[in-house]
């Protein structure tokens, strides 16, 4: 790495601590923690701007987050094997102490539903795909692969993200209240692309507001994002 990259990424970085001090965090953990959010977007992701915000469709992706304090999740890595022959049915759950918690993410694969591998050859019923969930461990962000991978839109993959567990501060001025309860409830909804340098899409799914839960149907393996 250059001495130029070297820099352009200290001054990110300083952009990135004056953004904290300008949101007035409530304490020194709150600040910390958005701090090192903030310095992991511009440093180990290639989705986001230069401004931190992450590129969408007309204009910029918020990404939602996990909540402060809240439980790790089981795993942030599956691969499972999956074949047309049969259901699939996986779940990543939240845990505390080994102790399963609440749900993260729930995908099932309807027997029929594998279409055809990524470079367009169709899945027979020999063949066996295993897919991977890969789980950002700060935003409700998952990749799926093989990326391209298709489904059979009659018999789409159904992929539900519940969301209970995430920030309270939508708006990031440092409160939880109506403002950004209008952003969870009006805004929020699932997003999705199939690499970095594709633009973010709305992914149709349905928001279920009281239970704090996505649900939606995928015709692709790609990556997902709650955002607004
Ligand atoms: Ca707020
Ligand atoms: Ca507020």
């Amino acid at each position: 790495m250059g001495k130029s990259m070297n820099l352009a990424i200290a001054a990110v970085l300083l952009a990135a601590a004056g953004c904290v001090d300008g949101t007035k965090p409530v304490g020194p953990d709150r600040a910390s923690v958005e701090a090192g959010k903030r310095a992991r977007m511009h440093v180990s992701t290639e989705e986001t701007k230069p401004d931190g915000t992450m590129g969408g469709k007309g204009g910029a992706l918020h990404m939602l987050a996990q909540g402060m304090g809240v439980p790790s999740l089981e795993t942030y890595s599956l691969t499972f094997p999956a074949t047309k022959n049969d259901d699939v049915k996986r779940e990543i759950h939240y845990e505390i102490a080994g102790v399963k918690g609440s749900d993260f993410l729930e995908i099932v694969i309807p027997e029929g539903s594998l279409l055809t591998w990524p470079d367009g050859t169709p899945i027979t019923e020999k063949d066996t795909v295993n897919i991977t969930i890969t789980v950002d461990p700060v935003y409700f962000l998952i990749h799926l692969a093989p990326a391209g991978l298709r489904f059979d839109p009659q018999i789409p993959v159904e992929l539900n993200l519940f969301y209970e567990n995430s920030e309270d501060d939508l708006d990031g001025d440092g409160d939880a209240d109506q403002d950004d309860e209008t952003i969870r409830t009006t805004l929020l909804d699932t997003y999705a692309r199939t690499g970095p340098n594709v633009p973010w899409t709305l992914l149709p799914s349905a928001h279920l507001v009281e239970t704090r839960e996505f649900a939606a149907n995928l015709v692709r393996l790609e990556n997902v994002a709650v955002s607004w």
